[in-house]
């Protein structure tokens, strides 16, 4: 109710009354008042009252989650799960995956995170502003080709920001998005499943979107921003549209031309033709990373000229 309220406001050039409000979704004065004050609650600015009329001075930066399920595909009706602040939207999502919900796929959705993880459980910085999101998929795949969706997710991931945000992003090996060398967003796609099937599997994304690289700056993270890089916030409702649009025609793209996919990873990739510090947990490779395998390892040209393939670790540029 509150996203058609908005909508009729925001199409507005002049007060609309309480009436003509009610009238119009068929509920009373007294109701379109009480979701008037539940707007003006979280951050909404609408200026009048019910006998002049309602108008919209200021919509704050919030996710509206009937907003964002309203511009996802139809598979998204009701599937969609919005927070204001949760520990984690992957854990969320595998709970409520687990108990069988978010089917066929679903989204959680939150505006904070105090828990966030990134691999290995190391803490993602996830402060109000950003892209924090889980997307729940349940792809008829087994767990060996898991790789395949993460690398299909990670190009489409990039492709979204770089279409919505008109910025030069680049894909670190194996799941970062970079600009200007910068990490601006990171990938998490954990899976569930027995007997060499798939149940289900978590793709979480965070992104640094409408907020100062400053928020992170204290955790000395060499990362950036969207606000930063663009110098203007950008529509996040339209930027998570795009990248589950992407991710959903990837996955189709799979099946039958991942050639394809790889090809763009390596196009977007910041990664491959440069020398690498490889941390596989303790021991340092040094190499020139010179290609990314069908599983989405990577392969490094080691001084002895000998090609090994890694599916695991931390790279940092050496040259
Ligand atoms: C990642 O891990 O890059 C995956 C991050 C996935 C986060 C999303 S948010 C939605 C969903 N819910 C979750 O709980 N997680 C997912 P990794 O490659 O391990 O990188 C983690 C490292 O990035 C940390 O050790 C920090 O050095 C750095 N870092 C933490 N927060 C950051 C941020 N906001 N921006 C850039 N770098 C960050």
């Amino acid at each position: 109710m509150n996203k058609r309220i908005l909508s009729i406001l925001k199409n507005a050039d002049t007060p609309v009354s309480g009436q003509t409000i009610a009238g119009e979704l068929n509920i009373s004065r007294t109701a379109v008042w009480k979701h008037i004050k539940k707007l003006r609650a979280i951050g909404y600015e609408i200026i009048g009252h019910p006998k002049v009329g309602y108008k919209l001075a200021y919509a704050p930066d919030i996710i509206v989650c009937e907003e964002l399920e309203s511009v996802l595909s139809p598979d998204f009706r009701d599937q969609v799960v919005c927070f204001d602040c949760i520990e984690s939207t992957n854990d969320t999502a595998k709970e409520m995956a687990s108990a069988g919900k978010l089917h066929p796929v679903g989204l959680v959705v939150a505006e904070e995170q105090v828990g966030g993880r990134g691999r290995f459980r190391r803490p993602w910085v996830s402060p109000r502003g950003g892209i924090w999101i889980s997307l729940v998929i349940r792809p008829h795949i087994t767990p060996a080709a898991a790789g395949k969706v993460a690398i299909a997710a990670a190009v489409a991931v990039a492709e979204a920001i770089i279409e919505i945000a008109s910025v030069d992003a680049k894909v670190k090996w194996p799941n970062d998005i970079l600009i200007n060398g910068k990490k601006v967003c990171g990938i998490l796609t954990e899976m569930a499943g027995e007997f060499g099937q798939i149940e289900y599997l978590v793709i979480g994304i965070g992104i640094n979107a409408n907020f100062h690289t400053s928020e992170l700056s204290g955790n000395g993270i060499p990362a950036t921003t969207l606000m930063d890089e663009c110098s203007r916030p950008i529509n996040r409702i339209l930027l998570i549209k795009e990248i589950v649009a992407q991710i959903t025609a990837g996955l189709i793209e799979l099946e039958d031309n991942y050639s394809g996919i790889l090809r763009r990873w390596k196009e977007l990739s910041d990664t491959i033709g440069r020398h690498v510090a490889l941390d596989t947990g303790g021991r340092i490779i040094n190499g020139l990373a010179v290609d990314l395998d069908k599983d989405g390892r990577l392969i490094l040209e080691l001084a002895s000229g000998d090609r090994k393939a890694y599916s695991t670790g931390e790279v940092t540029m050496s040259k």
